[in-house]
């Protein structure tokens, strides 16, 4: 089976890349060894402190913030981090070539009920004018990403990533500690009969996301003319991991709630990521309005709406926001 490194250089990523993304990737095995233990370890539950979000943070959102920070700071590659639990970016090497944005646990929530959780990044150029702290740095559009990916902590542990040259499934041979290639160049079907959503938002979202669901939930009944199945992770990685796998259209779109935020999602950390893994395996990502990895950001916690997954879904969907 072919291993990660070999992958890299065939798809032709730089030297200084691929040793950036492995010394991610050892805090991302540390993190799964961490989550693997679950209760045993003693890091679940809540620390009596929020993140900059307002979130509560988890025991284990905490620790693997560190773990990645620490091995990232280190490492000498890394100009800046941004992180969805630092409320700032934080300066690494000056002279370091690469910025690095991730949610190391995104979808923490499910840590106490032993479900889908994982690690998201995106890698992109460091300018070289700036200070290492300089969030403005950060302020690059997805386009400009050179690797994005995530780590799954499931019953295995895998990675999706993309380099730019299609987006590689690799799985955890915890016997040796390497990730092993064990889907290269998937391809989101582009079509589909699944969508996620969390529909308990549904009366505050904007009209055309209200009639789109309608129709699918109208089944073969409706405009649509077929049945639609539905999935919630939770966890935007199990759900992206899924659509991935075996299609579909994941949805969290804008919430009338609060119209100064534009989403649930992060832009840099969340959205950003998944738009390009899906875009490098065929599929689609948008706002509604336009493209995800065209969207300038304007803060490094910055949120979007989001709709991405299987392409004619998603062109269907943004037909509805296309009336509006
Ligand atoms: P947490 O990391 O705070 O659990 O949030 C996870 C997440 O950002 C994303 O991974 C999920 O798709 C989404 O939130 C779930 O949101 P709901 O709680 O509204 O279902």
């Amino acid at each position: 089976m072919k291993r990660l490194n070999s992958q890299l250089q065939e798809d032709g990523a730089p030297m200084e890349l691929i040793l950036l993304i492995r010394t991610l990737l050892a805090g991302c095995k540390e993190i799964s060894f961490r989550v693997s233990q679950g209760a045993l370890a003693g890091v679940l539950g809540s620390l009596l402190s929020e993140n900059v979000q307002g979130e509560t943070q988890k025991k284990l959102d905490v620790i693997s913030n560190q773990i990645l920070k620490d091995i990232l700071k280190e490492s000498g590659y890394v100009k800046a981090i941004s992180s969805e639990e630092e409320d700032d970016v934080v300066g690494c090497h000056p002279e370091g070539k690469y910025l690095v944005s991730f949610d190391p646990l995104d979808g923490s929530s499910n840590t106490d009920i032993n479900s889908l959780i994982g690690t998201i990044f995106s890698i992109t150029h460091a300018p070289q004018w700036m200070e290492a702290d300089d969030p403005s740095a950060f302020l690059q559009p997805g386009t400009q990403i050179v690797a994005a990916g995530y780590v799954l902590y499931g019953p295995s542990t895998m990675l999706a990533m993309s380099t730019g040259r299609g987006t590689h499934i690799y799985t955890l041979d915890k016997t040796h500690g390497g990730f092993l290639l064990t889907e290269a160049n998937v391809e989101v079907p582009e079509q589909t009969k699944e969508f996620s959503i969390n529909s308990s938002n549904q009366r505050h979202w904007e009209e055309p996301m209200q009639n789109y669901i309608n129709d699918l939930i109208a089944g073969d009944e409706g405009p649509r003319g077929k049945n639609f199945n539905m999935r919630w992770v939770g966890a935007m990685v199990g759900d992206i991991h899924r659509i991935l796998s075996r299609g579909g259209l994941f949805a969290y779109p804008f919430d009338k709630r609060n119209p100064k935020i534009a989403g649930k999602l992060r832009l840099l950390y969340e959205a950003n990521p998944m738009s390009f893994l899906i875009e490098q395996a065929g599929g689609a990502a948008t706002t509604g309005d336009r493209r995800i990895l065209e969207v300038m950001p304007e803060e490094i916690h910055q949120r979007v709406p989001v709709i991405m997954g299987s392409k004619e879904e998603v062109e269907t969907c943004v037909t509805y926001y296309a009336k509006k």
